[in-house]
């Protein structure tokens, strides 16, 4: 179905973009099409995406002085046959508020004129072989005609940093969008605690909260889920999901849906029965009062980096504490010895991507948070190794925080994170 209008929010963010460098040209292509068969719907190229909210494939965004236009295929009634109806470049400018539209084959023409004035192009090399070869016969013309005119040659910028920076920091328009994308997953989220029992598979899983998320709204899964039970929760990017699922054991669920192009990134830890052993008991204690307390500490001034080091700090005392590290809490911190058990992040970037741009480390000290951002917190403890204290058992708890101007807002707070209230869902179907 085509959209009748979009937020007026994209035109202001080319705005911004390319006054920021008024003198400079941005391009920027969206997905292109013919790679063959797709096994699944897939996301327009992310910054194209942001710039524009325009779905189609084969479409070249270009901005300069303030102005953009965008290129994109005519319509076409056998081609619209097999792909759907296109908006045309006529329509796009009208809906999608570009302040001109032209056919795609016109861009070449078009990109040469302003390239004579220009000195600075911004565009990202290396991530398309075609687009790349495309851009750079255009610029080496340019610059042969322009080498008897006139000296002065044309920098290539990559726009990544300046586009990044921006999503970083998200508006009014995508906060809306990530409180639904991470309303959907929470939702189906605690519609395994109702429904999964032993003796299914861990397909089940992927099953129901696929199906839970596309039937409230979701476009497709934002990554491919992790329904890991037992020991395979101790591997962290497990996707296999056949094993089937043992009383007694835990399964550790990290899905998320892709909602209106936002993603939302939650991972769950629940016992496959209707109790926790009182091992199984202790550290899922210990992760969430981690997280709680993270959760705690994000507000503006904190950073990533300083939530890791927290992070590491308290998960060092735990293993301590249950005999698995010895040794003095500096020394084991410094020689990284937690990371048998935390191997991992405690949190990214979320936005259009799981793992969203912007920069977390510019300097020795990490980018600070700034109302606007939104990140996820997840701390995992994970024991792998045959024969250690709690072997088999791997737990990670995940939600999906906001950054406000004292604290945070935690998108996923419709989650059950409580051993009791965990407990008193499985309880029912059990
Ligand atoms: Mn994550």
């Amino acid at each position: 179905m085509l959209k009748q209008s979009v937020d007026r929010s994209y035109a202001e963010r080319r705005k911004r973009l390319s006054l920021g460098d008024p003198d400079g040209l941005f391009l920027f292509f969206s997905r292109r099409s013919g790679r063959g068969y797709s096994r699944g719907r897939e996301p327009q190229a992310a910054h194209f995406y942001y710039l524009t909210e325009y779905p189609e494939t084969d479409s070249i965004l270009l901005l300069h002085a303030g102005k953009s236009v965008l290129f994109t295929k005519v319509r076409d009634e056998l081609d619209e046959i097999w792909h759907g109806e296109r908006y045309g470049p006529e329509r796009a400018k009208e809906i999608f508020q570009f302040d001109t539209a032209l056919p795609l084959d016109s861009f070449d023409g078009y990109f040469s004129s302003v390239l004579k004035d220009s000195r600075r192009v911004y565009f990202t090399l290396g991530e398309d072989a075609v687009h790349d070869a495309r851009v750079l016969d255009l610029l080496r013309a340019s610059q042969d005609a322009r080498k008897r005119m006139q000296p002065g040659l044309i920098d290539i910028v990559d726009p990544r940093a300046k586009v990044s920076d921006m999503r970083r920091v998200k508006d009014a328009l995508e906060i809306e969008r990530m409180r639904k994308a991470a309303k959907v997953a929470a939702l189906a989220h605690t519609h395994l605690l109702r429904r999964i029992r032993a003796g299914q598979t861990e397909w089940d899983i992927e099953a129901e909260f696929v199906g839970s998320i596309l039937k409230s709204g979701a476009e497709i899964p934002s990554y491919t889920t992790i329904a890991a039970s037992g020991i395979n929760a101790t591997t962290l990017h497990y996707t296999e999901n056949n094993a089937s699922l043992r009383l007694g054991d835990l399964v550790l669920v990290d899905a998320g849906a892709f909602v209106d192009g936002y993603s939302s990134d939650i991972t769950q830890t629940f016992p496959v029965g209707a109790q926790f052993s009182a091992d199984q008991k202790t550290v899922y204690q210990a992760v969430l009062d981690v997280q709680r307390d993270l959760i705690s500490r994000v507000k503006p001034g904190a950073s990533i980096r300083s939530l890791q080091k927290h992070t590491v700090r308290r998960f060092t005392e735990n293993l301590m504490e249950w005999g698995h590290l010895k040794g003095t809490l500096d020394q084991l911190i410094e020689a990284g010895e937690y990371r048998r058990f935390f191997p991992h992040g405690v949190g990214h970037y979320l936005g259009i991507e799981v793992h969203d741009v912007g920069a977390t480390e510019t300097s020795k000290d990490g980018v600070t948070l700034e109302p606007g951002v939104v990140l996820t917190i997840e701390p995992g403890l994970y024991f792998r190794e045959p024969g250690v204290r709690f072997h088999g058992i791997g737990i990670r708890i995940e939600d999906d925080v906001l950054v406000t101007k004292n604290g945070c807002e935690v998108l996923t707070k419709d989650l059950v994170r409580e051993i009791s209230e965990i407990e008193e869902l499985r309880a029912r179907v059990n």
